[in-house]
């Protein structure tokens, strides 16, 4: 397996870190195919619970590899974004839950790659946005969708046709970081630490939930709705639902098997 995408398991939560520093962990086709691959390995893990996704060295993801894509045709062009669409997808569709952990840069497809994730955690000297438009390009990873669901319609459009990235403060303001830290430890720490919060959780609960807000954003409001009503019967028959109220009953722990 290429060493452009790192994988290891701490506990409960799986981390995948970007490893290609020296050009600021850019996205170029091994390396999307090499996140694929990896996503693939922590959907088949049963024991990871949460997902942390990071960048080696001073970024995040600066973006797209801008050297490779400038020699590619338009056809070419199609499937290098298809590419990126098709390993964020798999990406936004685990059912557990998934924390960006922006240790710097997240521009371009770096920033659409952080939008894939459940929520962003960032330190305080990250920066953040789509600068497309400053190469004559448009964003092929989702900035034009996942984006415009993370941060209001204004903020969105400021973004992509601006094309200006923007700090923590603004960030944080707008709702596309959650939270920021001081410096990388910090916001690995707390990665970690929230993801093993989310394993402790009940983890049919935990997916189910998450698939109704992804569902739920790609459907009108009765749609969305009628979906929680008829997932919020089926918890009833779960394992996990009977051994958590049992547990807040008789005062303990719960200790859920995820059925
Ligand atoms: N692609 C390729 N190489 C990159 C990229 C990139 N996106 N970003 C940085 N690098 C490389 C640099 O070329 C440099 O390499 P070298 O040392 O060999 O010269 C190395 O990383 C370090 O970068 P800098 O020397 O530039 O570091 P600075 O600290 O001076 O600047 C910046 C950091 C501000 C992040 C700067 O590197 C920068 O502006 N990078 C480009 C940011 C950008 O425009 N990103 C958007 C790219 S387009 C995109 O993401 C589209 C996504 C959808 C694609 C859909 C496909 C159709």
């Amino acid at each position: 397996m290429s060493d452009l995408v790192l994988s290891e398991r701490r506990g409960p939560v799986a981390w995948l870190t970007l490893n290609r520093p020296d050009a600021l962990n850019a996205l170029n086709g091994d390396l999307l195919n090499a996140l694929g691959a990896r996503l693939g390995e922590v959907a088949g893990d049963p024991r990871a619970r949460a997902l942390v996704v990071t960048g080696a060295g001073r970024a995040f993801a600066a973006g797209a590899d801008i050297a490779e894509m400038r020699k590619m045709t338009p056809a070419e062009g199609r499937g290098f974004s298809q590419l990126g669409h098709a390993a964020f997808g798999v990406l936004e569709a685990l059912e557990i839950p998934t924390i960006a952990a922006v240790n710097g840069y997240a521009l371009g497809g770096g920033c659409e790659l952080a939008c894939a994730c459940d929520w962003i955690y960032a330190t305080e000297r990250a920066k953040l946005g789509q600068p497309e438009v400053s190469l004559g390009l448009i964003p092929g990873f989702g900035g034009t969708s996942r984006l415009a669901r993370k941060v209001p319609p204004g903020w969105v459009r400021e973004l992509v046709l601006g094309g200006e990235p923007i700090g923590v403060d603004v960030g944080l303001r707008i709702g596309l970081i959650n939270r920021s830290f001081a410096d990388v430890d910090a916001l690995h720490a707390a990665a970690q630490k929230m993801g093993e919060t989310v394993a402790a959780k009940g983890p049919v609960a935990v997916a189910v939930a998450k698939r109704l807000l992804v569902e739920g954003a790609d459907s009108d409001a009765r749609v969305a709705h009628a979906l929680e009503q008829e997932a919020f019967g089926g918890i009833f028959a779960t394992e996990d639902f009977a051994e958590g109220t049992a547990a807040f009953l008789a005062k303990r722990d719960p200790e859920f098997g995820g059925r």
